[in-house]
């Protein structure tokens, strides 16, 4: 299998971390890119017409985009626990969240670094950290099941939303006024898998 991505993703990271928690990094080739929405690297649309990573190229088969998509598939093939039956509904909604975490995220960082200056627009941006914000009120007062219990693909996601709001919007320090939810994040942390894939631009 090959897998486009870039190391500052955290959505390509949620499926670097899973490849670490399956040991499966023998058998997943990396082949890095750097792609941006307004310029997109040509093998990040060869694999993904929409140009978006990660995507996960199959030796034998079509290539699975979407990072949801792909943790799914990699959690199937070796029949791993992280999408557990009993509480699948309780997962896939806290990984969403996590996802829309990081899409308010990312389209933060896009906004001032990809449109020109007299075009951003701080009132969008704000909206967008407004979405990060509710999202971690609710997880600090424990709103969402997935948090906690064995080790899922959902709590994997958040330490991976959360790390990325410590890589590139620093600044917001979230971690003060979410106490319990900076707790839980560093115990996760400790994972291997989370400090093998520690952001970097
Ligand atoms: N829903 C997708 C989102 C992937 C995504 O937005 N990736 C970003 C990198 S963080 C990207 O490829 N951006 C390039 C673009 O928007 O064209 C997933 O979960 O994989």
């Amino acid at each position: 299998m090959k897998l486009i991505y870039s190391p500052a993703s955290p959505f390509v990271r949620k499926v670097s971390v899973l490849i670490h928690e399956l040991d499966l990094s023998d058998k997943v080739a990396l082949a890095p890119v750097s792609t941006t929405a307004l310029n997109t690297s040509t093998d990040a649309r060869a694999a993904n017409p929409l140009g978006k990573i990660p995507a996960l190229v199959l030796d034998d088969g079509p290539t699975l985009i979407d990072s949801r998509v792909i943790c799914r598939y990699l959690n199937d093939l070796v029949g791993a626990p992280f999408y557990p039956a009993d509480h699948l509904w309780d997962v896939l909604t806290l990984e969403a969240l996590t996802d829309g975490i990081m899409e308010a995220a990312v389209s933060m960082v896009y906004e001032t670094r990809l449109r020109p200056e007299a075009l951003q627009s701080s009132e969008w941006i704000e909206a967008q950290w407004d979405k990060v914000s509710h999202a971690l009120a609710a997880l600090e007062t424990s709103g969402f099941k997935a948090q906690t219990g064995p080790l899922n693909m959902a709590q994997l996601a958040l330490a991976c939303a959360l790390g990325y709001l410590d890589f590139r919007h620093e600044a917001r320090n979230w971690r003060q006024a979410h106490p319990r939810l900076s707790d839980w994040c560093k115990g996760m942390e400790s994972r291997p898998s989370l400090r093998a894939s520690t952001p970097i631009n």
